[in-house]
């Protein structure tokens, strides 16, 4: 995507960002998803007159060097970076490097991390002009026109800007009520969908594949997770608006398959209903996904998604011992996951389970717990990472109480074990993580599904290939030499 040299009101950046500091050993397999947040607000900022582009780096494998000789050919009056705390640092670097090129528009910057440490941030990354904390669409808006006006920011809230000296914090700006009134995300403004986007090979059924979100806040408690930053009460956008959203990725850019990234999109089961049965009526068929969590899906009405297109569930599990998930405040009886994902296995969905390894209160013996679940439950797909207590969780408060945390914001990224347990050494951490993969992944069962499913779809076979290598080489590093020793011997 070329960006050419005129002046633009508003740049959008999505800062350099490998798939190896995403994803670690796991690289080859990751995922390039749309950015969405950037898409919202553009198409928030377009709606009300702005010029706006968006410059995704990371999917047009741009270095450092390019994003800022990018970002300055633009020549945009108000540039905004996006960052979680995985790419904070990146997004500073990318800031320094404007600065140093000659830029002088503002610099924002939002996403996860500053929502959830607004002063600290400006004041570790003096690059930083204002931050924009937790949803920006209105708020990007109101500091467009404030800039421009040259009216005093005090008024707008939401955000964390610098006076001189000081740094000012205005009062939190309220959840978006309903978020039909949003634009659809502005997803002619990055590059081809199809083309520059590669969702992780086990997370799509067909291509051209892509992601939506269509809730907003969670009111689960669960201490891990950042939650607070999309706000504590669930809000989604209608059955009507989620079809339309889906028709124009089907119609207007040929989507086959959908990943809903929705933290719980199976909350509520009457909006997930309609939304099936509309789908249902389409001249299209497409298949997709979704996250959710164990304890609040409804019992019966696998077979009606099913139906519907919903070829897998991916559940946020966390860890097979009941000790673990209460220290967690999932809220949650291991007996209750057990029965969901045999309801929708049962119902011919395909069963994921998002695993921690490393959680307040871990044990050897815990691990191999964890290890008994996921081999005894019949989940279908598996992936663990390490607890890492995230900006925003509960957790980044209270790891004192559970253990030892190195908190240096590049390795925070759940492919390095940054929090150890009382009791526990990172090597134990390491060798348990390998076997987990090892203990679910390399069994016969498994092994001929995979090759059942390359048969089925042949076009998925180079990418499963790579994924089966990068399990095997990772989780039987250190399985032969004495220097890592694991948890238990097989
Ligand atoms: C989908 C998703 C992913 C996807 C895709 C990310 C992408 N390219 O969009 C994948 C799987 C790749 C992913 C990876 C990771 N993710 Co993630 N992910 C999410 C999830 C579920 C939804 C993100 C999303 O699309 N939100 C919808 C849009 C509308 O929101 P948004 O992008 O945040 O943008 C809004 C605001 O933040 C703000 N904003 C954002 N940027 C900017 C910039 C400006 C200038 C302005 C004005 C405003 C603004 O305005 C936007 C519109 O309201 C969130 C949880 C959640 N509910 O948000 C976690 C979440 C963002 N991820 C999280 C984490 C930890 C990760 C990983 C580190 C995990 C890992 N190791 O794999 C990586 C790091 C990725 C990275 N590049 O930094 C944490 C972040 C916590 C933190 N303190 O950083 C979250 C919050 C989950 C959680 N609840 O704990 N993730």
């Amino acid at each position: 995507m070329a960006l050419y040299c005129m002046s633009l009101d508003i740049l959008l950046v999505s800062p350099p960002l490998t798939l190896a500091e995403r994803y670690g050993a796991f690289a080859s397999v990751g995922s390039q998803a749309p950015p969405l947040g950037l898409c919202y607000l553009a198409a928030m900022a377009r709606k009300a007159g702005h010029r706006v582009q968006i410059l995704d780096a990371p999917a047009l494998n741009m270095d450092l060097g390019q994003t800022v000789r990018a970002v300055g050919n633009a020549k945009a009056a108000l540039v905004g970076i996006t960052a979680t705390t995985a790419s904070i640092i990146r997004a500073s670097e990318l800031a320094r490097g404007l600065r140093a090129s000659g830029l002088r528009s503002p610099i924002l910057i939002g996403g996860a991390h500053v929502s959830a440490l607004p002063e600290q941030t400006l004041r570790e990354f003096p690059e930083f002009d204002i931050g924009v904390i937790n949803e920006g669409e209105f708020t990007l808006v109101e500091l467009t026109e404030a800039y421009k006006s040259g009216s005093p920011f005090n008024a707008i809230r939401g955000i964390v800007f610098r006076e001189r000296d000081d740094i000012i914090l205005t009062p939190a700006r309220p959840l978006i009520e309903n978020l039909d009134e949003l634009p659809f995300p502005a997803w002619d403004l990055i590059p081809d969908l199809a083309k520059y986007y590669k969702p992780a090979p086990h997370s799509y059924y067909q291509l051209p594949s892509s992601s939506l979100m269509t809730s907003r806040g969670c009111n689960g408690t669960c201490t891990f997770c950042a939650r607070p930053f999309m706000g504590e009460r669930y809000r989604s956008n209608s059955p009507e608006y989620t079809l339309a959203m889906v028709d124009h990725l089907v119609r207007d850019y040929g989507i086959r398959d959908i990943m809903f990234y929705d933290d719980n999109f199976l909350l509520d089961r009457g909006r997930v209903l309609q939304i099936c049965d509309e789908l249902l009526s389409r001249d299209y068929r497409i298949s997709w996904s979704c996250l959710a969590r164990t304890d609040l899906t409804p019992k019966d009405f696998y077979e009606t998604i099913h139906r519907a297109g919903c070829w897998e569930i991916a559940y946020g599990i966390e860890s097979g011992d009941q000790d673990i998930l209460n220290n967690m405040k999932k809220h949650v009886k291991i007996e209750r996951v057990v029965q969901m994902i045999q309801q929708a296995n049962n119902a011919g969905i395909t069963t994921r389970g998002y695993f921690m390894i490393g959680c307040p209160g871990e044990t050897p013996a815990t691990i191999e717990k964890t290890i008994d679940f996921m081999r005894d439950s019949k989940l279908k797909e598996f992936h663990v990472t390490f607890c890492t207590p995230m900006p925003g969780a509960e957790l980044f408060d209270t790891w004192q109480k559970w253990g030892q945390f190195d908190c240096d914001w590049r390795k925070l990224g759940f492919w390095d074990p940054v929090f150890i347990p009382d009791g526990m050494t990172r090597e134990e951490l390491i060798a348990g993580h390998r076997r987990m993969f090892r203990k679910f992944y390399l069994r016969p069962a498994v092994i001929l599904r995979y090759v059942l499913k390359v048969i089925r779809r042949p076009g998925i076979m180079f990418n499963i290939l790579s994924a089966g290598w990068d399990v095997i080489k990772y989780s039987m590093t250190g399985y032969f030499s004495r220097k890592v020793k694991p948890v238990r011997q097989d």
